[in-house]
């Protein structure tokens, strides 16, 4: 794909404009290279003015009262069930439960799945790319129950090793939790081959699709996923929203896992009767405003079209491995922009990448250094921490230059040959 085509698909300048944020420049006017849109993305105006509506025109809470505003704000608030719904193209309406992010999400299905149906010997296998999200509530329930957990190992490109399925999936998998985009490597992994084998030893399979949704359709019934977590945040919604979807006889037979107000049909003095999904799992006050936020963002994002934002963002990742890969030093982790979304982790010979974060801070170039909650890839990397850009689709190839001077001028500082 040349530039041009891509400006026909997607008018970069233009969409800029819808980001306040972008426009605005650091300290000492440095002006923004905003390249951690992994760990959040930026914010569009009419998100931005969604949430505002809410709180200035019919805030109250939902599903309580029978008055005007309590009406009107569970209208909305169903309205952006409805475009989770139509996003991951869910069959049921009531198979999307409303969290306060993907780790929620997947601590939901850790205790409310895995206590019920867990049991000793019984494994979970995971694998080493995964957000500490995907692996400590897994963790904490084999503990619990005596439940054993396995990895998928990877290959030299940061791919996944689909060769070790064979020996890993039998009859004693009981659920396979995975990653559908690693927030380090960029991996995209075949969600729909993992489910399919998954499914042929009887093993549910729950996708961590916190990476994948701002960036591609994701059609959950081609997935034959069983569960499917995923924040607002990096959707270009607010903060304090996530989603579960669950299959709905999956969710039907779990146990609510939080209880209080909301998640009941009936309150004995000495029981209860939850209520029906997704109600059941969502006990107490939501996440109102943010989860009306995020329906607008999914129309937003909707509008632009993920085709165009896939053939951009890929642009940007193609880009910036070229131009990462004339630095002397740099390493990148993970494999061929062909096989990943648009996340470039890398590290450079004598340089920490905390020393790497904050000279390209200098230069209003914004990305994440550390290990990015992702410890045991790092001992399999074989590195204490990576630096890591990460791009959204109002990102410029510009700034993928920017990017790579910043980090030729960090090279100069430590005098780096
Ligand atoms: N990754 C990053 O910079 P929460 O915090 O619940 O919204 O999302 C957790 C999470 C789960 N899975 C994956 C694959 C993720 O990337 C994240 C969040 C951010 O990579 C913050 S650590």
């Amino acid at each position: 794909m040349t530039e041009s085509t891509i400006q026909q698909s997607l008018d970069v300048e233009a969409v800029r404009r819808d980001f306040p944020i972008l426009g605005k420049p650091l300290s000492g006017g440095r002006p923004l290279v905003y390249l951690d849109s992994g760990a959040t993305a930026q914010k569009p105006q009419c998100v931005i003015d969604k949430v505002v509506e809410c709180y200035e025109n019919y805030n109250a809470n939902v599903h309580r009262g029978v008055h005007s505003l309590g009406n009107r704000v569970t209208t909305e608030l169903e309205e952006a069930r409805e475009k989770v719904r139509s996003l991951l193209n869910a069959r049921h309406v009531e198979e999307i439960v409303f969290t306060s992010g993907t780790t929620a999400s997947i601590n939901l299905v850790a205790n409310a799945w895995g206590r019920k149906f867990l049991s000793a010997g019984d494994e979970i296998l995971v694998t080493v790319m995964e957000h500490h999200a995907n692996l400590v509530p897994w963790q904490q329930v084999a503990e619990a129950t005596g439940a054993v957990l396995k990895y998928i190992p990877l290959t030299a490109d940061g791919r996944l090793d689909l060769s070790a399925l064979d020996e890993l999936l039998t009859t004693k998998t009981k659920m396979l939790a995975v990653t559908s985009m690693s927030n380090v490597l960029g991996t995209i992994n075949p969600i729909k081959e993992l489910s399919n084998r998954a499914h042929q030893v009887g093993a549910a399979v729950l996708v961590d699709a916190a990476q994948s949704v701002p960036h591609e359709a994701i059609d959950v019934c081609d997935w034959d996923a069983d569960f499917v977590a995923f924040s607002g945040h990096k959707m270009y919604g607010p903060t304090g929203i996530g989603v579960l979807y669950g299959k709905r006889q999956l969710l039907e037979a779990m146990d609510p896992f939080l209880g209080g107000g909301n998640m009941i049909r009936y309150v004995y003095r000495d029981r209860f009767e939850p209520a029906d999904l997704p109600a059941k799992f969502e006990a107490g006050t939501l996440p109102i405003a943010q989860a009306i936020g995020l329906g607008r963002a999914i129309d937003y994002v909707t509008s632009i079209g993920f085709e165009a934002i896939g053939a951009h963002e890929h642009q940007l990742t193609v880009r910036a491995h070229e131009a990462l890969a004339e630095i002397p030093g740099l390493t990148i982790y993970g494999p061929e922009p062909s096989q990943k979304g648009s996340i470039v982790s890398f590290s450079i010979e004598g340089l920490h990448s905390h020393d790497v974060g904050e000279l390209l801070d200098r230069k209003g170039v914004e990305i994440r250094v550390g290990h990015h909650c992702t410890m045991p890839l790092h001992e399999h990397l074989e590195v204490s921490s990576t630096s890591r850009a990460s791009f959204a689709f109002y990102n410029t190839l510009e700034e993928v230059s920017a990017l790579a001077e910043a980090i030729r001028y960090a090279r100069e500082v430590f005098r780096l040959k």
